[in-house]
């Protein structure tokens, strides 16, 4: 039987989790399986409905000019405007003729193995819940909104389908070496925030936790505060990350093709090898070897960031 500690190369079995593999405990809800999958997606009210045109409405004034080419080009292609929350099954089936991904429908965070068991499989997990209007600007938990609206359109583009497939192929590796930390910086930096440079001076946002609120849509391209450095998958896999607040630092890849080919060239046993057992890099740290775009200010991070009422400028 595969495991993770001796994986096989196939990726159609889901591998037993070993004791020594750290992963953070999640409870299992009863009524799913060890896919964690939902046995079928929610079905939404009608304010469900309405708060997804209004989260699309809201999405569609500031995208223009700020976000990536290819996530617009997905936006068009599945129609995900079409009103009301999109149904999984027909959206799997426009994609899956697209790139041969589908949308499967979670109850919420799932364990990382899980996780990256569906990705190597081209299988997208979503959020199957939407969020309320008393949480309509910020949730932390991913929604069916950031999964759907945030995720799938990258997932149209054939070269952006192989890296997070390549991605859920590599996340047994880090387990197995416990620096699934680092290999989690490589996905928040690149498909939750991260920018690419479409034309010189021309840098456009592709990450799903941007462009799924507009507060980071226009503070990630236009802001003064943050920095903007050109990704080294190397460089990114030594960087932590904070999930609550607006970015620091963006890193920023000069294509698709650039961002897939630095990660599958890489080697990770060689990496984490080298890995001590925590980050390197501050989430604001700007080093020599840096190729930097746009020297951040951080004035929204001195000021207090989220919380304190400071403007994200
Ligand atoms: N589960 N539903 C869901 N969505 C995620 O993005 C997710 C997850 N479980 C684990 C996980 N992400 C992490 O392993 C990666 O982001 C590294
Ligand atoms: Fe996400």
């Amino acid at each position: 039987m595969a495991t993770l500690a001796n994986p096989q190369l196939d990726y159609s079995i889901l591998p037993d989790l070993p004791a020594d593999v750290f992963t953070a405990p999640l409870q299992k809800p009863a009524h799913v399986g060890d896919d964690w999958l939902e046995p079928k997606q929610t079905d939404y009210s009608a304010e469900d409905d309405r708060i997804w045109d209004d989260l699309f409405a809201r999405q569609m004034e500031v995208l223009p000019g700020r976000a990536a080419s290819a996530f617009l080009a997905g936006l068009e292609k599945l129609d995900l405007g079409r009103g009301g929350v999109p149904e999984f099954g027909k959206l799997s089936q426009e994609l899956g003729a697209l790139t041969g991904w589908s949308v499967v429908p979670v109850p919420m965070l799932i364990p990382d193995h899980v996780f990256f068991w569906h990705l190597a499989n081209r299988r997208f997990p979503a959020g199957n819940f939407i969020r309320t209007r008393e949480t309509f600007d910020y949730i932390q938990e991913p929604d069916v909104f950031h999964d759907v609206f945030g995720h799938v359109p990258m997932l149209t583009d054939p070269v952006f389908a192989d890296y997070m497939q390549e991605y859920g192929r590599a996340g047994w590796k880090a387990m197995r070496y416990n620096h699934l930390k680092a290999l989690g910086s490589l996905y928040w930096y690149t498909v939750e925030f991260g920018l690419i440079e479409e034309a010189p001076g021309t840098v456009r946002a592709y990450g799903a936790g941007i462009l799924s609120g507009p507060t980071e849509t226009v503070f990630s391209v236009e802001a003064e505060s943050p920095n903007r450095i050109m990704l080294n998958v190397d460089r990114v896999m030594r960087t932590d990350y904070v999930i609550s607040d607006l970015q620091p630092t963006y890193f920023v890849i000069e294509s698709f093709e650039d961002l897939y080919r630095q990660t599958v060239e890489r080697d990770f046993d060689r990496l984490y090898r080298s890995l001590g057992p925590s980050f390197t890099y501050a989430n604001t740290a700007v080093i020599d070897v840096d190729d930097v775009l746009h020297r951040g200010t951080q004035e929204y991070l001195l000021r207090g960031g989220r919380g304190s009422g400071a403007k994200p400028v």
